[in-house]
Formats: structure tokens, sequence, C-alpha cells
């Protein structure tokens, strides 16, 4: 087996809109995005503390889904790598040339072993900074990309994947007792996350999450939400995460895309940092506050799109096997064991 390539970050997605104009009046218009870019059928969204083309890719298409989830590395030879990394575990790849999207340079495409599509890319355009162009800010003040969540009948098959990425484990939601993992949260850079792994039908996009600066940029989005009568936007929170701690915000735009809006998670870069372990029935966990989580939020995801730009077909979350909870009562797991509880 080859080295891993060096994984920077997560660093965009690419995602099929149906209306583009009513996207950009919600992404940009509502949430404050900055626009890099357009294209007739396209745009291309940073946030202020982004230093590259873009972290977002809306592009018009016949059905909501995201075509692409970008990372960048470190270096051009982590783009070979990458080709052997996945082509190792059986996974078609495909070089793009520079400028096949526009601000990135060569990429790397593949569909993962969990069958989600994955791009890698080491050059990517440097663009004016905004950081304090405070004038051009609205919305929640949108920095940057923070991570990624998916959703995947078998987490724990998704934590070796990205432990073999090399990513470390910031968080998990487990039971304590049977060992079975619900959900993980794994980082490359030095935050609780790059990539979040969440039970259920997949493979499918759970959601894209942006840091903000301040919680208050998150209740000042609310307010406006409100003022607006919008309030169908919002699907959870705002509210603190017990895992990562972060001051969150869930909203769901016209397609079904789901994005948070966070801010305020922890620094994990140190070299003995070691995981924090949530038991799946500590009311905590989701939210501090121990606010019911809307089932919504377990069921809802966007499906995402082979190297073709085909649907790739999901599979169902997988119910609880190991020998402790057959003899329980039948536990769907999708929503941590708890939500959702199935008797034989
Ligand atoms: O719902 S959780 O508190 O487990 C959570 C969900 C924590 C951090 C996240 O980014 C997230 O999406
Ligand atoms: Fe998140």
């Amino acid at each position: 087996m080859t080295p891993p390539p060096d994984i920077v970050r997560s660093a965009y997605v690419d995602l099929v809109v149906t209306d583009l104009e009513r996207a950009r009046d919600w992404w940009v218009g509502l949430l404050g995005f900055h626009v890099q870019a357009e294209e007739p059928d396209a745009l291309y969204l940073r946030g202020f503390e982004e230093f590259v083309h873009h972290s977002v890719v809306l592009r018009t298409g016949p059905a909501p889904a995201c075509a692409r989830i970008g990372f960048r590395v470190r270096t051009a030879d982590d783009l070979d790598r990458a080709e052997r990394f996945y082509a190792e575990r059986g996974c078609p790849v495909k070089r793009m040339p520079a400028g096949t999207t526009l601000g990135l340079g060569e990429t790397v495409r593949t569909v993962d072993p969990l069958g989600f599509p994955i791009e890698l890319v080491h050059q990517m355009e440097r663009v004016e900074p905004l950081v304090q162009r405070y004038e051009l800010r609205s919305g929640a003040s949108i920095n940057r990309l923070d991570h990624v969540n998916i959703a995947t009948p078998n987490v724990p098959v998704a934590y070796h994947l990205y432990d073999d990425l090399g990513f470390g484990l910031s968080e998990t939601i487990e039971d304590t007792k049977t060992g079975t993992l619900y959900a993980a949260w794994m980082f490359r850079k030095q935050t609780v996350h790059d990539m979040a792994f969440t039970l259920g039908t997949g493979p499918m996009l759970h959601h894209i999450a942006f840091a903000v600066p301040e919680s208050h940029n998150i209740l000042g989005l609310c307010d406006v939400i409100g003022s607006r009568n919008l309030a169908k936007y919002i699907e959870r929170g705002p509210g603190r995460h017990g895992v990562s701690n972060a001051f969150y915000l869930y909203l769901r735009d016209d397609d079904g895309h789901r994005v948070e809006i966070y801010t305020t998670d922890y620094f994990t870069g140190d070299p003995d940092h070691e995981p924090i372990r949530w038991d799946v029935h500590d009311e905590r966990r989701r939210d501090f506050w121990a606010n019911p989580i809307v089932p919504t939020w377990y069921q809802g995801s966007v499906g995402v799109l082979d190297l073709d730009g085909n649907t790739i077909p999901t599979r169902d979350q997988e119910e609880a096997t190991t020998e402790k909870e057959a003899a329980g009562p039948r536990v769907k797991v999708g929503a941590d064991g708890l939500g959702i509880i199935v008797e034989d």
C-alpha cells in the first residue's frame, strides 16, 4: 500500500441546484457569500476568510445533488499518491486537466469506497483577500468552509477509510456498552473536523458547514430570517453542540441542500490529542442544552453523482447487529439509537 495523499483540508463542494437565480438569492442575498465568478449556468462562491477561488460551486441541473467533495492536497505529487490510494481500493480514478473547473489546477477525481465523488486538487487560483473588507459582509458574515458531513450506512467503514487517509479522530458518538459507533468527527486541519459521518441512508451529502466569526453572527442571521418571514429555511437550532462545542444553526435551501453555520470549535493539533467519546444516551451530545433534534435532520440528505454525472444508488442505514443489541429491542441506528426504536 502506498502512503496516502497529504490532504490539507476539505476545500470545496460542487452542488447541483435546479434554479440558479433562486439559489443566488439564498446563498448570496440571505447568507452573504461572496460571488467570485459566474457563468450562465454556474456560480462560484467563497467566504471572506478564503484566499482561493471558491469553496462552493452551484451549477444548474435537473435535480438537486452533490457532484463532488473537494480536498486540497499539499503538493502536486500528492495527486499521484491520491490516484494510487484510490486505485488500490478498486475505485475508478480520472485525471482532469487544469481549468476543467474554473479556478482549479489539475485534479484527481474518484468515487471512493463509500460511494462518494471525491476530487483532490493541489493548485487553486489565489484571489484578492477580503478578510477586512467589512463593508462587503452581510448575512451571517461567512468566513470559510469548515467541514463536510456525509450520510453513510456504515460508520465504522467510513472511519477506517479516513483513518487510512491520515485523518485524526476528534469526537465520536457511540454506545459505550456495546461498542457500536454511530457517528465520528475526523480532521486534517487542526480543528474538530474536515469530515464527519452520520449514520443513515447513503452515500448522501448530509451537510456542509461554514465558519463565521462569532455566535452573534448566527443570531443576527436568525433575526433577519424572522424579519423577512423566512423561518421555513431553519431546520435546527440555533444551539450549542455537545460534540465540537460549536455554536450552530442548520438551514435547508430551496433544493434541500443542508447548510450549517458554525463557530468557535477548538484546537486539535497537539500530537497527543485524544478523542472525546460521547455516550449515545447522553442527551447533551448533539445539543448541549438537551433540546430535542428534529427527525428531518437525521433523515434528509442529498444524493451524490458518479464521474459521469449519474446518481449513485443508496443503501439504507444498517440496523444494529452486535449480539448484545440483537438480544434487546431492535434499534434503528439512524437516530443514534435513541430517536427511533423499533420493537420486534
Ligand atoms: O449534532 S452534533 O452535536 O453531534 C454535531 C453535528 C456536532 C458538530 C457538527 O458539525 C455537527 O454537524
Ligand atoms: Fe456539522
